[in-house]
C-alpha cells in the first residue's frame, strides 16, 4: 500500500506503532519495522543515555526505518533530541505536548522526519507551519494520555486544515478501522493497544490477558480535573484515583497514587493496583500474536475493503 507516508518514512505498510511508555522499547520497534511498518522506541521519561542505547540495540535487530518518540511533559526531551540527532535516527513523533520550534528547527536541520502527535486542528496546524512532515491525528479513544475530541471527528478536520499528511489514531485496531480512517482522509494509522498484545511486546503476560479479558466499557479515564487525562482499563487503582479526584484531592495525593504505577502494571503484571493504559478498541483485541500477522492482517483487510 503507497501513500505520502510510505514514500516520507521509506516504508511498506503506511502503519505506525504508538510510541507507549515502558512497553515501546526495542524489541517492539525492531518487530513492527522488520514487518514492513514504523516501530517506534518510546522514550518516556528515560535518561537520554538509555534511550541511546535502545537505539543501539534496535539497530542490531533491524536495518529498516524506525523511530522515537519523545514524551515533551519529560523535562529531558532536549537532551533526547540530542541523541536521536547523534544516533541519526530517522523519524521522530512527539506528543504530550507541544514541540518547542528550536527543537523542530534542531531535528529538521539534522534530516530527522518530524511527525507531532496532535489532539486538535489549531495543535496540527500549528506544527505544520512550524515545518512538521506529517502528523499524528489522535482522538480520545486512544490509551494513555489524551485529549477530548474522537478520531471520527478530529481526523477529518484535521486533513482538512494542514496539507501535510495525516496520520490516523485511537481506536485503531483492524483493517475496517483502518479502511475507515482512510475514507476519512488519513494516509497512515498509529495503533497502540493492538501491538501491546503483539508476541514481540515485553509487557506482562497479565497486562495482554488484561487486555485480552476486557469489554467495550471497560477503559475510563482519570485525571480530567489534573489537566492530565489519561485513558486506562479500570481496576482498583483507577477506582481509588476517580474517588479521590472526586473529592479534590491535590495532586501530589493523585500522583502518590499513580507514581510507578505504569511500571508496576507492565513489568510485574500487577493489572490490580497498577495503570494498564489502554485504548477503547482494547475489547476488540482476543489474540496475542506476531507484529508481522497483525500489520500484514490489517493491511491486507483494509485494502479489500479500500478495493487497492
Ligand atoms: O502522549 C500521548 N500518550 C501518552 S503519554 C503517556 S505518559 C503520561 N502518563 C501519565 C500522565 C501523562 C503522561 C501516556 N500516554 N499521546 C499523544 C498525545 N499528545 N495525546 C494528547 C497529546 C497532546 C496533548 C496536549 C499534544 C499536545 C498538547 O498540547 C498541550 C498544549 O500545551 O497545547
Amino acid at each position: 500500500m503507497k501513500t505520502r507516508i510510505t514514500e516520507l518514512l521509506g516504508i511498506e505498510y503506511p502503519v505506525i506503532q504508538g510510541g507507549m511508555a515502558w512497553i515501546a522499547e526495542y524489541h517492539l520497534a525492531a518487530a513492527v519495522s522488520n514487518a514492513g511498518g514504523l516501530g517506534l522506541i518510546g522514550a518516556a521519561s528515560a535518561p537520554a543515555e538509555i534511550v541511546r542505547e535502545y537505539v543501539r540495540e534496535c539497530k542490531k535487530l533491524t536495518d529498516k526505518p524506525f523511530g522515537v518518540n519523545i514524551m515533551m511533559l519529560n523535562p529531558n526531551a532536549p537532551d533526547v533530541v540530542k541523541v536521536v540527532i547523534e544516533e541519526k535516527v530517522p523519524v521522530v513523533t512527539a506528543g504530550a505536548g507541544v514541540l518547542p520550534s528550536e527543537l523542530m528547527k534542531a531535528l529538521k536541520g539534522a534530516g530527522v522526519k518530524v511527525i507531532p502527535v496532535v489532539a486538535s486542528v489549531a495543535q496540527a496546524v500549528m506544527v505544520a507551519r512550524a515545518g512538521a512532515d506529517a502528523v499524528v491525528a489522535e482522538g480520545a479513544e486512544a490509551g494513555g494520555h489524551i485529549g477530548s475530541t474522537s478520531t471520527m471527528a478530529l481526523v477529518p478536520q484535521v486533513v482538512d486544515a494542514v496539507d501535510v499528511p495525516v496520520i490516523a489514531a485511537g481506536g485503531i485496531a483492524d483493517g475496517r478501522g483502518m479502511a475507515a480512517a482512510f475514507m476519512l482522509g488519513a494516509e497512515g494509522v498509529q495503533m497502540g493497544t493492538r501491538f501491546v498484545a503483539a508476541e514481540e511486546s515485553i509487557a506482562h503476560a497479565d497486562y495482554k490477558a488484561k487486555l485480552v479479558k476486557s469489554h467495550d466499557i471497560d477503559s475510563i479515564v482519570t485525571g480530567r480535573s489534573t489537566g492530565h487525562p489519561v485513558r486506562l482499563i479500570r481496576n482498583k487503582m483507577t477506582k481509588e484515583y476517580l474517588k479521590l479526584e472526586a473529592e479534590g484531592a491535590k495532586l501530589e495525593e493523585l500522583e502518590q497514587l499513580t507514581l510507578g504505577s505504569l511500571r508496576k502494571a507492565v513489568m510485574e503484571g500487577d493489572v490490580v493496583n497498577g495503570s494498564v493504559m489502554a485504548g477503547q478498541i482494547a475489547g476488540m483485541i482476543n489474540d496475542v500474536k506476531p507484529c508481522k500477522e497483525i500489520i500484514e492482517g490489517i493491511v491486507g483487510d483494509a485494502e479489500k475493503l479500500l478495493k487497492l
